[in-house]
C-alpha cells in the first residue's frame, strides 16, 4: 500500500527509482492520454500522479512549458538524455574546464536582471530585457541532438523559439552578413574568467542565413523549466547541426556585422576549430576522429558508439545552406 512519507507526500524509496527523465516522458504520455479521454485510468495510478508531480519540475526550477514545435526536423523521437546527466556533464569554461565544474560552480551566476543588447548593422538596436525576449514569440519544445566536438552527444527537450523571430524584429541592415554572439564574462561571478584557457568573453558567430534558419534556437529552457545556470541560463543559442561550442551560453550581446566574426575557439586554436563547425564525420579533428560519438547515459560496458551523422542528422533541413562550399576546407 502507498504510505505518504516524503516531503512531497510520496514514498521516497519508490521515487528514487524514477529518474527525472523518465517522469518527464511519463507526464507527456499522461497528457496524451488525457487528450484522448483516458485520463481517469492514467491518473488513478500512483505512478501517474508521481510522474505528474515531479515531472512538472524535474530540476525544481520555474516552469517554462513550450508547445510541440511544427518546424521540420525540430523534434527527434530519440530517447531523452536524463535530466541529471544533462545538468551535470557540461562545458561552460567560465565555471571550470572539468565536465562536473559548471554544476558545482555556476550557482554564483546572477541571471536577473538580464538584458541582451542588439547592436551593429541593424535598424533597431537597443537593450532587450529578458522578460520582453521571453514574450517576443510563442515558446516551443524542440527535441534536438547536441554533439560536442569531443565526441559525446545528448538529446534534450529545449524550450525557446527560432532566433529568426528576434532577427526579423530588429531588422538587420542590407549589408549585414554575419551575426556575432557575445556571452557574459563577469570575473566576480565566473571563477575561470581571467584564466588563460580562452580569450574572454566567449564569442561565437553564424552567417546571417544560418542565424535565420528556423532550426537555430534561442533557448530559455529545457525539460519544461527555465535553463539551469550550468546549461547557459537565462538565454543561450542551440544550433543543432553544428558542434556544441557554436551554441553560446548566457548571451548578453548579439551584433550584426559585415565581416566573419573571430570566435573564441577559433582564436584559441584556428587549425582545430573553423568558423563553420558543422558536424561532419568525414573531417577529423586534427587530434581525433569525428566518425563516431558516445551518447551520454549509454556508457555501460556493452554500450556501442554511434555513427555520427552528417550535419548531426539535420542534413535534409540545412544541407542547402552549404551547397558549393568545400566542407573539408570550410570546417
Ligand atoms: N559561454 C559559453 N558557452 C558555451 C561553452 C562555454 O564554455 N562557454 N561551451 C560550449 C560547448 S563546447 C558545448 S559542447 C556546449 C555544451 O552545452 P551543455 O553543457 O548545455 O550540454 O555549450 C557551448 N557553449
Ligand atoms: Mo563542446
Amino acid at each position: 500500500m502507498l504510505i505518504k512519507t516524503g516531503r512531497d507526500g510520496f514514498n521516497h524509496s519508490l521515487s528514487s527509482e524514477i529518474t527525472p527523465h523518465a517522469v518527464y516522458r511519463q507526464r507527456r504520455e499522461i497528457m496524451r492520454l488525457m487528450a484522448g479521454g483516458a485520463a481517469g485510468a492514467a491518473l488513478a495510478s500512483w505512478a501517474g500522479r508521481q510522474a505528474l508531480a515531479q515531472a512538472q519540475r524535474p530540476g525544481k526550477l520555474a516552469a517554462l512549458p513550450g508547445a510541440k514545435s511544427a518546424v521540420p526536423g525540430a523534434v527527434t523521437m530519440e530517447k531523452f538524455t536524463d535530466y541529471k546527466d544533462a545538468t551535470s556533464y557540461n562545458n561552460f569554461y567560465e565555471f571550470g574546464t572539468d565536465k562536473a565544474d559548471p554544476a558545482k560552480n555556476a550557482h554564483t551566476l546572477k541571471t536577473a536582471p538580464w538584458t541582451v543588447e542588439i547592436e551593429g548593422l541593424v535598424r533597431k538596436p537597443g537593450k532587450y530585457a529578458l522578460e520582453d525576449l521571453l514574450k517576443l514569440s510563442a515558446q516551443e519544445e524542440r527535441v534536438y541532438r547536441l554533439r560536442c566536438v569531443e565526441g559525446w552527444s545528448m538529446v534534450i527537450p529545449w524550450v525557446g523559439y527560432s532566433l529568426s523571430k528576434l532577427v526579423e524584429k530588429v531588422e538587420p541592415a542590407g549589408n549585414a552578413k554575419f551575426v556575432e554572439f557575445v556571452t557574459l564574462a563577469d570575473p566576480k561571478t565566473m571563477p575561470f574568467v581571467g584564466s588563460r584557457v580562452l580569450d574572454w568573453p566567449y564569442v561565437e558567430g553564424l552567417r546571417l542565413d544560418e542565424a535565420m534558419h528556423p532550426l537555430t534556437l534561442l533557448a530559455f529552457g529545457m525539460y519544461g523549466e527555465v535553463l539551469p545556470n550550468q546549461n547557459g541560463a537565462p538565454v543561450r543559442l542551440v544550433v543543432p547541426w553544428k558542434y556544441g561550442f557554436k551554441s553560446a551560453k548566457s548571451l548578453v550581446k548579439i551584433r550584426f556585422t559585415d565581416r566573419e566574426p573571430r570566435t573564441a575557439w577559433n582564436k584559441a586554436a584556428a587549425n582545430e576549430y573553423g568558423f563553420y563547425s558543422n558536424v561532419n564525420p568525414n573531417v577529423d579533428h586534427p587530434r581525433w576522429s569525428q566518425a563516431t560519438e558516445r551518447r551520454i547515459g549509454e556508457d555501460g560496458l556493452f554500450a556501442k558508439k554511434r555513427k555520427t551523422l552528417m550535419f548531426n542528422g539535420y542534413e535534409a533541413q540545412v544541407g542547402q545552406l552549404y551547397a558549393g562550399l568545400d566542407l573539408t576546407k570550410n570546417y
